[in-house]
């Protein structure tokens, strides 16, 4: 099959949409869909043999790049020794005590094979642990697609219009409070009247598009959550070892109960955890009695993955630095290129993490973000593709840089821009 068309064709009678996650459709930007047919550094070639800088690394997991040798070698020798035993292994240990190393203030973690699962399982043990069963969400964070967590969710939901899903029973959709990000009184008036075990947040936004919480408002949730004798769950499946070492929790002060990871601990294979203090994380089977489990947790191979891609991490000097830097003169040049075209737009990064909104003003929650431009950024999105610059589908959604994105590639991507913007004018 050597055309992305006749590949979509084939794929769309064997799927719903042709994918099997919904955001891979480019239903908010048009066009077709490149199939991949392999990754290298930072580069995606598709089966047409076009080439794509990659700025959305299979949405975050890929911070070293494609093929990264060290990952590959660890995955190859690794599966050589069989794939799965569905019984302890060392490899969980090792990555385990490689992400505790890092997020210094958790004491044990459980893995899983999706952030779906790790936030799921994270609302069970609050729910579990206070006895209470309302938690707080906010609007335009997405934490996976578990029912009590689809509603008014961001990525892909937000995408395609339902942020609240059909399907997710009307008994548990009420026991899930909804607040607006980077406001403390919203949160202030759902404690004021509710019981509540948890508030689940995305330290650093980036399935609203890409929107930190200011520093004053981790600090607010984390006093009520005090206060009340409820739980504060740090969402990083996206964030973890993107926006620094120690992801968001390396840029403020605050400290949850419960930190929520995925993607990058995985290096790109299934993997997916929940950390926390000791008195917390006994409480899950079979130590506690809250139940979680999966056939494929901590899975030997897909640890090897991770095991490689976080000691590459930890070993690489001043890595969230050039990052950052790159991120930085990314969206530094977006913007000129929008000025340049008279194109309203605004932009922000944190580490690896970037976004940019088609929009004048500076985005701080969903309703803000959902004034952005969608028609313009498709236009944007769609020329920068014919361009050879491969962006996140949906304006709900966040850029990254990897090792493996060079200053060259970067470049490149802004010539891009200064193209691309035009078109959306
Ligand atoms: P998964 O179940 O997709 O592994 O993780 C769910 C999840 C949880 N929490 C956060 C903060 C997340 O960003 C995600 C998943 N991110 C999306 C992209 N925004 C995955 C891409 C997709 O849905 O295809």
């Amino acid at each position: 099959m050597k055309n992305n068309l006749e590949a979509f064709k084939r794929a769309q009678k064997l799927f719903p949409g042709g994918v099997n996650s919904p955001v891979r459709a480019f239903g908010s930007v048009g066009g077709t869909p490149p199939f991949i047919d392999r990754g290298e550094g930072g580069y995606i070639y598709d089966i047409e043999g076009k080439r794509y800088a990659d700025f959305v690394q299979s949405w975050g997991p890929l911070i070293l790049g494609h093929a990264y040798p060290s990952v590959i070698d660890a995955v190859v020798k690794t599966a050589k020794r069989g794939l799965s035993f569905g019984a302890p292994s060392e490899l969980e240990s090792d990555l385990a005590d490689l992400i505790l190393s890092i997020y210094g203030f958790l004491d044990k973690v459980r893995f899983v094979s999706t952030g779906t699962e790790a936030v799921m399982t994270a609302l069970r043990l609050a729910r579990g642990v206070t006895g209470r069963d309302d938690i707080v969400k906010f609007r335009g964070c997405y934490h996976g697609h578990s029912d009590s967590l689809l509603v008014e969710a961001g990525s892909g939901a937000a995408t395609f219009g339902a942020p609240s899903s059909p399907g997710v029973v009307a008994d548990l959709a009420k026991h899930t409070l909804l607040a607006d990000y980077n406001d403390l009184a919203s949160v202030e008036r759902l404690f004021a009247n509710h019981l509540i075990a948890c508030v689940v947040i995305e330290p650093i936004a980036g399935n609203m598009g890409l929107v930190p919480a200011s520093e004053e408002f981790l600090h607010g949730l984390r006093a009520l959550c005090d206060r009340h004798g409820a739980l504060l769950i740090y969402d990083e499946v996206m964030s973890g070892f993107r926006a620094s070492k120690m992801g968001a929790c390396g840029l403020t002060k605050t400290r949850p109960d419960i930190v929520t990871f995925g993607k990058v601990i995985g290096g790109g294979l299934p993997v997916a955890a929940l950390g926390g203090k000791a008195k917390t994380m006994d409480a899950l089977s079979p130590i506690g009695k809250i139940y979680q489990a999966g056939t494929l947790s901590g899975n030997p191979v897909a640890m090897a993955a991770g095991i490689a891609t976080l000691t590459e991490i930890v070993e690489t000097h001043d890595l969230y630095d050039t990052l950052s830097k790159r991120a930085k003169r990314l969206t530094e040049g977006f913007l000129s290129a929008a000025k340049e075209a008279g194109v309203p737009l605004t932009v922000d990064h944190r580490g690896s993490m970037f976004g940019y909104f088609f929009t004048p003003d500076p985005v701080r929650n969903f309703d803000e973000a959902l004034k952005s431009d969608t028609a313009r950024f498709a236009k944007f999105h769609k020329a920068m593709l014919a361009n050879g610059v491969y962006l996140a589908p949906s304006q709900f959604e966040t850029g990254f840089i990897s090792l493996a994105t060079s200053d060259e590639m970067i470049e490149t991507a802004i010539e891009a821009a200064h193209i691309a913007m035009r078109a959306a004018a």
